[in-house]
């Protein structure tokens, strides 16, 4: 039984890499949030996220991955949730719906239109396939949608 108590005060731990803007908006919740976490670099450039050892946290082998205790949540917007509803104060979504469902279309343009678009993984693709303007012109055409769609809902 004191080992159990002991599980519960056991700090969160956050796999994440300093350039990931998925890692980045975790990190900006718990800090938010005010919570303590240790920080477990996984350097993408370096492939780390390959790791054996890493893919066993996260089988999709991406960053962010939070482990609390036996909880393991792979992915940006879950963790930003999860974290939300365990720590409510403060709120991190406003109460009223229609701000709500903005702000939650505002994460997903961001998590779903923008960033796998141009992630590490796709970008190197498109590189080796094709050639580096290519990748570059394809970032940018996704960065510029997404964003203008940002700025359209927030602006109307
Ligand atoms: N939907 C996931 C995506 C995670 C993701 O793609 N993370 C990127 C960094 S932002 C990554 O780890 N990429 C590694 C790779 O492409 O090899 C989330 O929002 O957390």
């Amino acid at each position: 039984m004191a080992n159990s108590g002991a599980e519960k005060k056991e700090k969160l731990k956050l796999y994440s890499y300093w350039r990931s803007s998925c890692a980045h908006r975790v990190r900006i919740a718990l800090a938010l949030k005010g919570l303590d976490y240790e920080y477990i670099p996984v350097n993408l450039l370096k492939g780390d996220q390959f790791d054996p050892d890493f893919k066993k946290i996260n089988p999709m082998g991406t960053v962010p991955a939070l482990v609390d205790g036996e909880i393991v949540i792979s992915d940006s917007f879950a963790i930003i949730l999860y974290l939300d509803e365990k720590y409510p104060e403060p709120p991190l979504l406003p109460r009223d719906l229609h701000k709500r469902a903005v702000n939650y279309q505002a994460a997903s343009i961001v998590f779903s239109g923008i960033q796998p678009h141009q992630n590490l993984a796709v970008i190197r693709y498109i590189e080796e396939k094709i050639n580096a303007e290519a990748k570059t012109a394809w970032v940018k055409d996704a960065i510029t949608k997404g964003f203008t769609g940002v700025r359209s809902l927030l602006y109307p």
